[in-house]
């Protein structure tokens, strides 16, 4: 591997390997990864193990290597970050900083701008109460709930901020608003959206679930390759398109109970019963069900490939069987 890379933090999360291996099969093959332990070799990939707070580390990294692209993913999601906010706002607001810094240092030492992936979240949101209309970037989003989305929202602001490539070489600040991602190879941990993974894996290894938020609560969703997808998409734009620094995405948005009806077409025996967490519901409730996500469709063309038929029919059920073994 030679000295120019992209670098990857977060790499053991769902989105750093599902990452890895697009990019792997795009032809990247210098790609350096960061994360706290070592899990598999993954292909044409540098694992580093350690953290973002170690600013030695990063050091290391800025005088060994030439980065070209980062995709900064490593973080503490809302609901271990609300059970741990020192630990989350040290990890995510501290260490996004070091990252930052990271990519200012490579633009001065490589005279050149540095792209800057930075994966936002509809935790920035915060509704006054439950509404059913679309929300753009601009509404609701001045005092997240919990200490994730004000990490991200703090994080994209200053993002925005260094952004200086207009008049100077700097970070290239892109970052996406992600709804809900469900992944039929991994699960995530520490989410709130994470109930509709974590039904439709139940569900596939034969086991029940006990699902901690209403069945009528609504969030939006989307599946991990169209994830993958508006990332390349955003990453790939020429800048004088992108109008703004942090964009809305979305496809589908089922009740709990649709999630429930549509997995058990696939799965008949599966069985779902409720035992609310009052604190996790209360993080649902203040997320939208909808967003608009026009301007990503305007300004970047994104546009999902799977709708909630798809994603089953598709992506997640031949995926999901495929991993647990199951037959045809
Ligand atoms: C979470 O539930 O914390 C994340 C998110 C919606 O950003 N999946």
């Amino acid at each position: 591997m030679g000295n120019k890379v992209i670098f990857i933090t977060g790499s053991n999360g769902e989105m750093g390997r599902y990452l890895i291996e697009a990019l792997n099969k795009e032809g990247s093959k210098n790609i350096i990864a960061l994360d706290l332990e070592q899990k598999n070799n993954i292909l044409n990939t540098k694992f580093i193990q350690g953290s973002i707070l170690d600013t030695q580390l990063l050091d290391d990294i800025n005088e060994k290597y030439e980065i070209s692209e980062i995709y900064h993913l490593a973080a503490i999601l809302s609901t271990k970050a609300e059970n741990n906010p020192q630990l989350a706002n040290d990890v995510n607001i501290n260490g996004t900083k070091n990252i930052f810094e990271l990519g200012q240092k490579q633009a001065i030492k490589q005279k050149k701008n540095i792209l800057f992936f930075f994966p936002s979240s509809i935790a920035v949101y915060n509704l006054e109460e439950n509404n059913n209309s679309k929300i753009k970037e601009e509404d609701y989003c001045s005092n997240p709930l919990t200490e994730y989305g004000k990490a991200k929202l703090i994080c994209e602001d200053i993002g925005k901020r260094l952004d200086t490539t207009k008049t100077t070489f700097g970070i290239d600040f892109r970052a996406i608003r992600f709804p809900g991602i469900i992944s039929a190879t991994t699960l995530p941990t520490g989410g709130t959206s994470d109930y509709a993974p974590e039904m439709i894996h139940a569900a596939a290894q034969n086991k029940s679930y006990k699902c901690f938020v209403m069945n009528n609560r609504k969030l939006p969703f989307i599946v991990m390759p169209d994830a993958i997808d508006a990332i390349f998409k955003i990453m790939k734009i020429s800048k004088k398109k992108l109008l703004k620094s942090a964009y809305n995405i979305t496809s589908f948005s089922p009740s709990v109970e649709e999630f429930y009806n549509k997995t058990k077409e696939y799965f008949q025996n599966f069985n779902m019963t409720y035992s609310i967490d009052s604190k996790r519901q209360k993080i649902i409730d203040s997320w939208p069900s909808y967003v608009n996500d026009s301007a990503a469709q305007n300004d970047w063309g994104w546009k999902s490939k799977y709708d909630l038929s798809e994603s089953y029919a598709s992506y997640i059920v031949p995926h999901i069987k495929n991993k647990y073994n199951m037959e045809e």
